[in-house]
């Protein structure tokens, strides 16, 4: 791999490499920003704000100018605050959950001080946080307003093919596609994202993502912070890839031209130099953080060295609380950690580039107040009881991530299309152990759908610490290798496919991807719900013209009927 990345911004890594610098002096420098014009897309993330979050930023005494809208007051201190996304409320009734979004275009300011073209769900860039909650029934109607096809893909959910939102149930501009299903997932942290073939990289970078926070009922949920927006914290970190145009680039042409700027955005603020300000009202806070970043590896660490408390891998808690002085996640990775602040904290961002170029340095992204002065009771001394894999007698798969040329593999062929991909078989019920190999010299960073995965070697060495957790997006260094060892539960389809592959978008798009199908041979002891094939013509069918959630049994017929291990 080479490292050839050179921001033409120099002058901005420079002022930020000198991270200790004050974060008072680093403020005034995001007001100068600011009031070039950055207010734009972040009164759109707050116009949208509803509930919890419009408290939470008001409660934190700083944004109110913005909710009124007044481009004058710009110049505010509201201009650092870290900005948290909507919330989106979704309505119940007849105990399914429905959720309403738009994936559209828009502009948004990535690169400070310039405008680029953008997509997002609701809104002009990422989109709003979903909660789902276990057991309960969800129905997403989805329209595309973007003007070509895309996918949504319910990153890290365990639900059926159909209703996973890969390549098989595009869906085109001016449809509405509808996935029903039961949350059968733990309390974790996941997202969602286009994930059609060759253009998820375009639309991922040019902002569709949203986090999903999924809820339930452990005693672990129960003792932990909760409230969205106060003492529950998404951060969503993307580093891209814009020319000085603000032009933002997704692909090998794109990223090999010249004058190229690698903003890090956190929750759609650029962050560069500036840091963001949060108040915090608790003393003991959570962050949930995503790398929604192409290809970049970011890692979060305090300024202080101190050390963070890690509840939460990408499937959920950890056994017990456990202390890490950085957190390193790869693209598509997300992991939870907690803070008890009697002080107050900086955290950090170090970016990594994970492609052909990209981001470096390490970016003071948010500086925590800590103004709570309650005692919080100690965190449980136990989160979660996981259940390590005795692989001796489940079934060996390699799984070898290749590259010819321009040309990514995975298994000697390049899934760019359905029919070239490899397609991995197995049943429902099967219980494996995959040795990931990496024959290039390329990061990757490899992403299972469907179930989650236990590690069961990173680079032939036995996992520790939060390795023990449950994951699944992991990052497979060049000429390293991991084995995950994995469940094939509930759902089994003869139709629809999962997808496994590396979530470097750019890899995927360039065929590190391959299909996965779970069928069902009738000797496994799970309950399956399978998704009826026979009338498959609503394939795409749930894509339907209209929003509304009534009129398309053909969708919610599919897929809930199987709520038996959650
Ligand atoms: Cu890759």
């Amino acid at each position: 791999m080479t490292h050839t990345s050179k921001p033409a911004s120099e002058q901005n890594r420079d002022a930020k490499g000198n991270h200790r610098k004050s974060v008072a002096e680093k403020r005034e420098h995001g007001k100068d920003i600011a009031v070039r014009g950055k207010g734009l897309h972040r009164r759109k993330f707050l116009g949208g704000m509803a509930g919890a979050g419009i408290a939470a930023v008001v409660g934190a005494g700083t944004t109110f100018s913005l909710l009124s809208g007044a481009a004058k007051n710009k110049a505010s201190a509201a201009d650092s605050t870290l900005v948290i996304p909507d919330l989106l409320e979704g309505t119940t009734s007849d105990s399914t959950t429905t959720f309403t979004l738009e994936a559209k275009t828009g502009t948004a300011e990535v690169l400070s001080g310039v405008t680029s073209d953008t997509m997002g769900y609701n809104q002009s860039f990422l989109g709003p946080t979903m909660k789902w909650t276990n057991g309960d029934t969800v129905l997403l109607n989805i329209t595309n307003s973007l003007g070509e096809d895309t996918t949504v893909h319910f990153h890290g959910a365990h639900v059926p093919p159909k209703m996973d939102g890969g390549p098989q149930v595009a869906f085109s501009d001016g449809t509405t596609w509808s996935p029903t299903f039961t949350v059968k997932d733990p309390a974790t942290t996941l997202w969602y994202h286009p994930h059609a073939l060759g253009t998820t990289a375009k639309q991922a970078v040019h902002g569709l993502a949203g986090m999903i926070i999924v809820e339930d009922s452990s005693d672990a949920s129960a003792a932990l912070p909760s409230d969205y927006g106060v003492d529950d914290i998404p951060l969503i970190f993307q580093c891209l890839a814009t020319d000085s145009a603000g032009d933002i680039k997704y692909d090998l042409t794109g990223y090999l031209s010249s004058g190229l700027s690698y903003p890090l955005l956190l929750n759609g603020t650029n962050v560069d130099s500036t840091t963001l300000g949060f108040t915090a009202t608790k003393t003991r806070t959570r962050f949930r953080v995503l790398n929604a970043s192409p290809s970049d590896i970011i890692t979060v660490q305090r300024s202080d060295g101190g050390t963070l408390s890690q509840i939460a891998t990408d499937q959920g808690y950890l056994t017990e609380a456990t202390d890490v002085t950085s957190i390193r996640l790869v693209a598509g990775a997300r992991a939870e950690f907690v803070m008890d602040l009697s002080a107050d904290a900086t955290l950090q961002a170090v970016v990594t580039t994970g492609w052909v170029r990209g981001g470096s340095g390490t970016f003071d992204v948010l500086a925590i107040t800590a103004s709570g002065t309650d005692t919080p009771d100690d965190l449980p001394s136990s989160l979660n009881t996981i259940d390590r894999y005795d692989t001796s007698d489940f079934t060996a798969r390699t799984i070898t991530l290749g590259q010819s040329g321009a040309s990514m593999l995975i298994n000697g062929s390049a899934g760019i299309t359905m029919d070239s991909m490899a397609m991995i078989s197995t049943t429902l019920g099967s219980k494996e152990i995959w040795t990931i190999t990496n024959s290039t010299q390329l990061e990757h960073s490899f992403h299972l759908h469907d179930v989650p995965y236990q590690l069961i070697a990173i680079n032939g060495e036995a996992p520790t610490g939060v390795e023990l957790g449950w994951y699944d997006t992991y990052e497979v260094v060049g000429g390293g290798s991991i084995q995950i060892a994995m469940e094939f539960t509930d759902f089994a389809d003869d139709t629809y496919m999962y997808m496994l592959h590396c979530h470097l978008l750019q890899h995927e798009d360039e065929g590190m991807m391959a299909s996965l199908m779970v069928t069902d041979d009738g000797t496994s002891t799970t309950t399956t719900d399978t998704s009826d094939t026979s009338d498959d013509s609503t394939a795409t069918a749930s894509a339907s013209a209209s929003a509304s959630a009534t009129d398309d049994s053909t969708a919610t017929a599919t897929a809930s009927a199987s709520p038996t291990d959650s």
